[in-house]
């Protein structure tokens, strides 16, 4: 345990190697950045009161680093940051993997959960402490890889899971004189989760899928969860000793999605690593050069592996295999993933919530303080709040909306989202065709056309051009419930904690879903 007392007069650098560490702060601060562990978990600035637990806990593992989910005291994953009155901010960073941070009172800590790590330690300017950082972990995990982000049509914010290869075709017809280099497939091409097979409404199969993108002469792109698995897949139900189990032998939950619940691949399992392999040789066979890789949390969430190492080191080694498998020429966007043993390893990260046609779900903000949970506000505020990023890897911000059909978002939010990714460099959406006005069609055309000159004013201040844009108004945090709004909270936390409130949301949802691409 190593403690130092910090002062106006202490080095405006330094790096120490530890386990655990303790910063002496003068004085309270004003405000704790806190980093989440994965890309949907919270990034933001608070003050110094604990948020709700966020709710339901059922979705913990799925959203959060479960381990520290009712943690009151302000804290992240691997860095920490406060900010003074004078406007000054100190940075407590690991350059390791599994740290971290907590605020205490007026003390910072660090701390390692398996060996010890190097520590950077930097005040002053809160851009300039972020971008050392950022450079230090260069440094440890590898640069930036160089290639420039394709402009992708993803099929997920419009489809959803209701997806069939005919809707799909006659989609990219409709696409045709757009400039988009990646025509994305999202969920709902594969037989089941774990089962990574052209189901029953790809009767050609994924070759001829692939195929028919390419003939369009844009590369074709595929969403894939490959560290998770569905209780009733073939996966799950032939190898149960490929999967995390806990201290009691009982499996460890990776979180509950589709109104399933899910298991986490064990990745330091040698056959598993053996089966992932083959599934990105695989999909590469199929003609996919763009890999979505998603639900990645789940390789690094705690439990008892075959090989007996750290939870984070055995991800990193598990994305490893994933990486060279599918080889260095595919563009891989890593999603769900824990942020920092990442690094190095994918072209792109998803470094925010998934946006959603709704700028903001009050039950979802409000009662359940829920803000990993889709939303287009949700993801605003992260990704904003991760922007140091973008020297060590390409940010994604999820796609942006120019329709206004089946959705609800003002004129104002869709263009905070369409700079968002102006500002990141990476453009996405999944608007239909059929769903544009001509106008509407006009404005992605140029957004996909557009390369603007972007600068950045203040860590929330950009300009874009000629533009100013400010996404600070996005960043608020939801007030936390009170007296009958909290007790209708722990209602709704409670209800959402079960798996058939869950199923039955799902299938609400499904229902929407077929009556809207009826419509089509
Ligand atoms: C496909 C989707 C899309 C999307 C991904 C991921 O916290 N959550 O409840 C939660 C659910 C789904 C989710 C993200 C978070 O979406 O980010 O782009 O590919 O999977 O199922």
């Amino acid at each position: 345990m190593t403690t130092l007392d910090f002062n106006e007069s202490s080095p405006a650098q330094q790096i120490i190697s530890a386990s655990s560490l303790t910063i002496n702060l003068p004085h309270s601060p004003g405000r704790y950045y806190r980093h989440g562990w994965q890309s949907w978990s919270l990034a933001a600035w608070t003050d110094l009161h604990p948020l709700p637990v966020q709710k339901p806990s059922i979705l913990h593992p799925m959203q959060i680093d479960p381990l520290y989910a009712r943690e009151p005291r302000p804290h992240g994953s691997w860095v920490g940051a406060v900010a003074f009155d004078d406007g000054k901010t100190l940075l407590l960073g690991s350059l390791g993997l599994d740290a971290h941070v907590f605020l205490d009172g007026t003390k910072l800590e660090g701390s390692c959960e398996s060996g010890e790590s190097e520590w950077l330690i930097a005040y002053g300017d809160e851009r300039t402490v972020f971008s050392d950082y950022a450079a230090g972990l260069a440094q440890r995990f590898g640069p930036k890889t160089d290639r420039p982000a394709p402009r992708i049509w993803c099929s997920w914010y419009s489809l959803y899971t209701a997806i069939d290869e005919k809707l799909l075709y006659r989609t990219f017809d409709g696409l045709a004189d757009l400039p988009f280099d990646v025509l994305q497939v999202d969920d709902g091409w594969q037989v089941s989760i774990g089962d990574w097979e052209a189901n029953s409404k790809f009767p050609s199969g994924m070759k001829a899928l692939a195929d028919r993108i390419k003939s369009t002469g844009r590369k074709a792109g595929l969403w894939l969860a490959p560290l998770i698995a569905a209780r009733s897949s073939k996966l799950f139900r032939r190898h149960h000793d490929w999967f995390v189990r806990d201290e009691r032998g009982h499996f460890v939950s990776a979180g509950f999605n589709w109104g399933v619940q899910l298991y986490a691949l064990d990745v330091t399992n040698p056959e598993a690593l053996g089966w992932l392999s083959a599934l990105m040789k695989q999909v590469r066979a199929w003609g996919f050069d763009y890999l979505k890789l998603d639900f990645l949390y789940a390789g690094a969430l705690p439990g008892r592996r075959f090989a007996g190492i750290p939870r984070e080191a055995a991800y990193r080694q598990g994305l490893k295999v994933l990486r060279e498998a599918m080889g260095s020429d595919a563009y891989f966007l890593a999603c769900g993933m824990p942020v920092i043993p990442s690094l190095g390893l994918c072209d792109a990260m998803r470094i925010g919530a998934d946006v959603s046609a709704e700028w903001e779900n009050e039950r979802d903000s409000r009662l359940l303080y829920n803000l990993a949970i889709p939303g287009t506000k949700n993801a605003i505020r992260t990704t904003v709040n991760r922007l140091w990023l973008r020297s060590l890897v390409q940010p994604d911000p999820d796609v942006a909306y120019f329709r206004s059909r089946e959705c609800s978002l003002n004129a104002e939010q869709k263009s905070l989202l369409q700079d968002l990714a102006l500002v990141c460099g990476f453009k996405a959406t999944s608007d239909l065709p059929q769903w544009l006005d001509a106008a509407e069609r006009q404005n992605l055309r140029l957004f996909l056309e557009n390369k603007p000159k972007v600068k950045q004013i203040s860590p929330n201040v950009f300009q874009v051009d000629e533009r100013v844009v400010d996404f600070g108004p996005a960043l608020a945090l939801p007030e936390t419930p009170e007296g009958l709004n909290a007790i209708q909270a722990s209602l709704m936390g409670w209800l959402a904690n079960h798996g058939w409130a869950l199923k039955i949301n799902d299938m609400l949802e499904k229902t929407a879903l077929e009556k809207i691409k009826k419509a089509l």
